[in-house]
């Protein structure tokens, strides 16, 4: 466990506590799913070869494609390995702080192994919450945008925030199934020593489906991913190697920490899926571990994580506190989760008609679609345009006060 030791580590976990973040979560969490995943094995190229050049917001697959997730509950997914953020809150040298924040931006990765499978778009001004009283954190992450779809997300802890957008931009070519992520991700450090609060940036990958035509699906994810530290001007490069022929450079990562002088302090090298060493710079240092990834279960329906098949739980004492809007509310990704795939596919042809439905009264009323927890600003540093949190959500729902919200389902 990391005690809080700053002013600014203490603020945040005392308005995490007085707005209520966790109640709801009393029941724990759940590590399995009780379904025997039986969807029929269908050949992906069979499919997909009449969808060549498509993005998959223009594919209709039928439901078996799908898993019992959403594309919001993948972007809580990053939670998995929050500890990463923790530990990085308690070193003193910022290169060090670098290390363990790229291990976390790396560690989101490891999930994908195994989940040849679509997520479920999520509908316009879907939501999502997950909260962690045992590890002292909150996620929200609102669709704000259908066309194109893209949700805003943003996590807090006591020292940290995290927060960006989910946007991907998706083809199909054939060979392999491209998702070229969008967005940049903010991270807001509140490191023990010193009294300034840290920010880094990075983008995410490219997450590939290669190995379609041979019949032998596996997901990659391949590029380089810039993560900087705009406070202290330390900076790393970490380089996801493509696969590569016969497989011989799957699942490698490296990158070298330099910092503000533009001195080499660190490097990280390892497997995006398994373990990250990292390594001081100076003469005759050892390396150490900085990552490794829990194991994955055994005849786990979709192959989720342990840490997917909580997502989507319907927690008895959480239900009395979630929205209308609440994916775990969503009636066809609970079917496809208790393995009614025909209701799911029923289900999902309706929720998709009133989305439908509520657009077109909007076009006939000429109304602009607001979303309701996130507006869109400019971040003082990047100068990019960012999503920012009202800051509205979990007040309101700590006082009850989340009936206004449309009924999407
Ligand atoms: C990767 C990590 C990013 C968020 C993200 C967004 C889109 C996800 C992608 C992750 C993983 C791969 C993914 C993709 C959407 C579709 C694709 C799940 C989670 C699957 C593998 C495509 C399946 C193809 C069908 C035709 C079966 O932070």
């Amino acid at each position: 466990t990391h005690p809080l030791v700053t002013l600014l580590q203490r603020e945040k976990s005392l308005i995490l506590e007085k707005e209520g973040s966790f109640l709801g979560y009393e029941d724990g969490i759940r590590t399995r799913l009780s379904l025997s995943d039986d969807r029929p094995k269908i050949s992906l190229w069979g499919i997909l070869k009449s969808m060549i050049g498509k993005d998959m917001t223009k594919m209709t697959l039928p439901v078996s494609f799908n898993e019992c997730t959403s594309l919001l509950q993948r972007v809580a997914e990053d939670m998995e390995y929050v500890d990463l953020l923790d530990s990085a809150a308690t070193f003193e040298d910022s290169a060090l702080r670098l290390v363990y924040v790229a291990a976390f931006a790396a560690s989101e990765y490891a999930s994908t192994i195994d989940r040849i499978a679509k997520p479920f778009n999520p509908l316009l001004g879907e939501t999502y919450e997950y909260a962690r009283p045992d590890r002292n954190y909150r996620f929200f992450v609102e669709q704000v945008s259908h066309h194109p779809p893209i949700g805003a997300a943003i996590a807090e802890s006591p020292k940290w925030d995290y927060f960006g957008e989910s946007a991907v931009k998706s083809k199909f070519y054939g060979r392999s199934f491209d998702i070229k992520p969008l967005g940049t991700w903010y991270l807001n450090l509140r490191p023990d020593h010193g009294i300034k609060e840290e920010l880094y940036t990075w983008k995410k990958v490219t997450s590939s489906v290669v190995g379609i035509i041979t019949g032998n699906p596996t997901v990659d994810n391949y590029g380089e991913m810039k993560i900087v530290n705009h406070t202290t001007k330390d900076s790393v490069v970490l380089n996801f190697k493509p696969r590569g022929w016969r497989s011989n450079n799957a699942y490698e990562v490296k990158g070298e920490v330099i910092d503000g002088k533009g001195v080499i302090r660190y490097t990280i090298g390892g497997h995006w899926n398994s373990v990250l060493y990292g390594k001081h710079a100076g003469p005759g240092k050892e390396k150490f571990v900085i990552w490794r990834a829990n194991p994955r279960p055994k005849d786990m329906a979709f192959n989720l994580t342990t840490f997917a098949a909580s997502l989507n739980a319907p927690q008895e004492k959480l239900l009395d506190w979630l929205p209308q809007t609440d994916t775990r509310l969503r009636p066809d990704q609970r079917a496809m989760e208790e393995g009614r795939y025909d209701d799911a596919s029923v289900e999902k042809n309706k929720v998709e008609e009133k989305q439908r439905a509520a657009r077109r009264k909007r076009e006939a009323a000429n109304q602009e679609y607001k979303p309701k927890w996130f507006t869109l600003g400019t971040h003082p540093v990047t100068g990019e345009q960012y999503w920012v949190f009202n800051n509205k959500y979990w007040y309101n729902r700590a006082h009850h006060n989340l009936k206004d919200v449309p009924n999407i389902f």
